[in-house]
């Protein structure tokens, strides 16, 4: 029993009791991770050609190591930035961009790629930052990527001359308070959690989905393999989130 407008062709056999919720749902949030990007031809972190694979993330995602060797970690991210501009936001995102025009959704996640909002999504919550933000570590002067001379190595800050990072939230640093708390509020209020994209064991990040049962919310998780999530789930969609994201805006809009 799809509530599908009439003529829409849906590929997927979506349960009664996801539909049903699906049609009374108010408030619905996505908890996204790296998944929810593959598609836009972002590698992700954990999976066969993960970047992980090639490097440790305590090697360069972290305080320590940008430190130690600050040249090597911001021509890192400088090519991860390169990549993250070549891409686009990818029919997942752009279905839940869409799927503001007839429910209340907020998107919280752990991606730092910026495709949600470049996809026109409205409510963020970013726990892990943004690539496109870097600060000064000395005097936390904010520098948007235009206003950095694009010189080789790590910028050094115009106004005190200390080094220049990105805005990202390295392993063994706190994540921003007001982004997670306004992410864990939303989880808490939602009549649904859609789970997309995320292998959930990177912490406190993982906890969002954790606060949204807690709270009584459907956990739907969408990923192309089982998680660590899977056994809390309420109801697994596997799949690329770039096809399903789309037939469940078929179903709503
Ligand atoms: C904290 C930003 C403490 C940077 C990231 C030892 C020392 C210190 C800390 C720890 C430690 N041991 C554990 C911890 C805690 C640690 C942690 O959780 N580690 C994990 C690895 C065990 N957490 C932290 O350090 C956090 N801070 O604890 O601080 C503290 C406390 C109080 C006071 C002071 C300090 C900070 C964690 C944030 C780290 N930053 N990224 C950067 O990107 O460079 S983490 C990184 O992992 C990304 O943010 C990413 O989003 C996140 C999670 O990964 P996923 O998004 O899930 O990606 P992944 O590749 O894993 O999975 C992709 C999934 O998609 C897969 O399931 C795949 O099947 C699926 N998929 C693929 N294609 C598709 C798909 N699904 C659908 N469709 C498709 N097409
Ligand atoms: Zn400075």
């Amino acid at each position: 029993m799809a509530f599908a407008s009439p003529g829409v062709k849906l590929h997927m056999e979506f349960k009664k009791e996801f539909l049903e919720k699906l049609h009374t749902a108010k408030k619905i949030i996505f908890f996204t991770g790296a998944g929810i990007s593959a598609e836009s031809g972002i590698s992700t972190f954990r999976g066969k050609d993960g970047i992980w694979n090639k490097m440790k993330p305590e090697e360069l995602a972290n305080f320590n190591a940008f430190m130690r060797n600050p040249d090597l970690v911001w021509e890192w991210y400088q090519h991860r930035r390169d990549i993250v501009h070549k891409a686009q936001p990818n029919a997942g995102h752009t279905a839940i961009a869409k799927l503001e025009k007839f429910l209340d959704v907020s998107v919280v996640t752990q991606n730092i790629d910026n495709l949600h909002r470049r996809a026109g999504s409205t409510k963020i919550f970013e726990l892990h930052g943004n690539i496109e933000r870097n600060f000064c570590v000395d005097c936390r002067t904010f520098y948007n990527m235009p206003e950095l001379e694009l010189t080789h190595g790590v910028p050094k800050c115009k106004k005190c001359g200390g080094l220049v990072r990105p805005d990202v939230v390295w392993f063994g640093e706190m994540l921003p308070q007001d982004q997670f708390a306004g992410g864990e509020k939303a989880a808490e209020q939602s009549d649904i959690c859609f789970v997309v994209g995320t292998s959930a064991i990177v912490y406190p990040a993982a906890y969002i989905p954790m606060s949204a049962k807690q709270a009584g919310s459907f956990i739907v998780e969408i990923n192309i393999e089982p998680t660590e999530l899977t056994r809390y789930a309420d109801y697994s969609l596997f799949g690329k989130a770039g096809e399903i994201l789309p037939e469940i805006l078929d179903i709503v809009k």
